[in-house]
C-alpha cells in the first residue's frame, strides 16, 4: 500500500510552525494536540448520536438558561478533562460552567495558557443532524505562573488571543485554527485518525454573495441593518449579486462556509436580546480573530470585536462578521443612521 507522505498531520504542522519561533516551548503545540484529541472523541459520539441514548435533553439548564443536551455535557467534560491532564493549560472558561474551571495542581499552575470554549455550539441542532461545532480561544495567562489561574486571565480583550479555532462536525470533521501567522484547516482522516492539512493559509474572499441572518427577527433590527438586508435582497448582476440568503442556525457552519466562500453573518441585538445573543469570550472573539487573520472583519455594529474589554465571563454581544467589502457596505448603512 502506498503511504501518501504528502499528507501533513496537525502535529507535524505545529512542530514545523514552531521552527519560526525558536523561543517557543511547545506548550501551544501540546494544547492544540490535546484539543484535537478531545475533538476526535466528540466526533465519534456526534457521528453515532442517532444510535445511542445520547440524544435529547439532559434535563438540565445551563448558565444561559438553555436546555442542555447530553452531548453538550459529554463534550464539555471531555475538553476539560483532556486540557486538565495536559501540560499547557491552567484552566478553562466554558459556556457550560457558571464559573471558570481552575485546574490548581502544580503542573497546571505552571502552564502558560488558559482556554475559553463553547464545547458544542448549535447543540439545538443535534437531534436533527445539522452540523455543530466546538469553538476555542487561547490566551497567555496574566496571573503569576506557579499560582492558580484567576478570572483576570479570562477577561482579556480578544486582541490578546494567542490562537483561536473551531471544529465543525459536518459532512466531514474539520479543525480550523488561527495564530498570528495564518489560518489553516485540517480535515479528519478517519482511516488514520489524524487531522490532516487540507486548507492551508485560508483567506476570506473580500467579496461574497451570501448573507446569513435570522429573517424572523427582521423587524427587531435597527433601521440601518434592515436597509442593508434590503440592499442584499436587491443585488443583481450589475452590482455584485445576486446574493443568496443562507442561515443554518448553527453559527460555526454559517461562519465556516462564509470564511471559505465569502459572505457575511449577522446576529444583531433584538428586543428580547438587547445585548445580543452570542457570547463575546468564547464565540465572538475566537471567530473574530480567525476572520481577521484571514483578511475579513468583525464588529459588534459599532466597534471591533477584538477591542472590546470584557467585564463578565458570559457576557453577550451582537456580531457582524465576514468579507471585508461586505462589512464595509453594511457599515455604510449603519453609520448613516447613527
Ligand atoms: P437563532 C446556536 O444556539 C447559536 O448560538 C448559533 O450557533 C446560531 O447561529 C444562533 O444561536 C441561532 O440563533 O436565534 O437564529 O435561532
Amino acid at each position: 500500500m502506498n503511504i501518501n507522505r504528502k499528507v501533513q498531520t496537525l502535529d507535524e504542522f505545529t512542530i514545523q510552525q514552531r521552527r519560526d519561533f525558536p523561543q517557543a516551548t511547545g506548550e501551544l503545540s501540546m494544547l492544540l494536540k490535546d484539543i484535537a484529541l478531545a475533538a476526535k472523541r466528540v466526533n465519534v459520539e456526534v457521528n453515532k448520536a442517532g444510535l445511542v441514548d445520547i440524544l435529547g435533553d439532559a434535563g438540565e439548564v445551563n448558565v444561559q438558561g438553555e436546555d442542555v443536551k447530553k452531548l453538550d455535557i459529554f463534550a464539555n467534560n471531555l475538553f476539560i478533562g483532556v486540557t486538565r491532564h495536559g501540560v499547557s493549560c491552567a484552566g478553562v472558561g466554558s459556556e457550560e460552567n457558571d464559573d471558570i474551571v481552575v485546574f490548581d495542581d502544580p503542573l497546571s499552575n505552571n502552564s502558560k495558557y488558559v482556554m475559553l470554549m463553547d464545547p458544542l455550539d448549535g447543540s439545538g441542532n443535534i437531534d436533527v443532524n445539522v452540523s455543530i461545532g466546538t469553538i476555542f480561544s487561547i490566551y497567555r495567562r496574566v496571573s503569576e505562573k506557579g499560582t492558580p489561574a484567576t478570572i483576570e486571565d479570562f477577561l482579556q480583550p480578544g486582541n490578546k488571543q494567542i490562537a483561536a479555532g473551531y471544529i465543525v462536525y459536518g459532512s466531514s470533521t474539520m479543525l480550523v485554527y488561527a495564530t498570528r501567522i495564518s489560518v489553516n484547516g485540517f480535515t479528519l482522516d478517519q482511516t488514520i485518525g489524524e487531522f490532516t492539512l487540507s486548507h492551508p493559509d485560508i483567506r476570506c474572499p473580500e467579496e461574497g454573495k451570501i448573507y446569513s441572518v435570522n429573517h424572523g427577527n427582521f423587524w427587531q433590527f435597527d433601521e440601518g441593518i434592515r436597509k442593508y438586508i434590503n440592499i442584499c435582497q436587491k443585488k443583481d448582476k450589475s452590482n455584485g449579486g445576486p446574493y443568496n440568503q443562507r442561515y443554518i442556525g448553527s453559527m460555526i457552519a454559517d461562519v465556516h462556509r462564509n470564511l471559505i466562500k465569502g459572505g457575511i453573518f449577522m446576529y444583531p441585538t433584538t428586543s428580547d436580546k438587547p445585548k445580543g445573543k452570542l457570547r463575546l469570550l468564547y464565540e465572538c472573539n475566537p471567530l473574530a480573530y480567525i476572520i481577521e487573520k484571514a483578511g475579513g472583519k468583525a464588529t459588534n455594529g459599532t466597534e471591533r470585536i477584538l477591542d472590546i474589554q470584557p467585564t463578565e465571563l458570559h457576557q453577550r454581544s451582537s456580531l457582524f462578521i465576514g468579507s471585508m467589502k461586505m462589512m464595509d457596505e453594511l457599515e455604510s448603512y449603519t453609520r448613516k443612521v447613527e
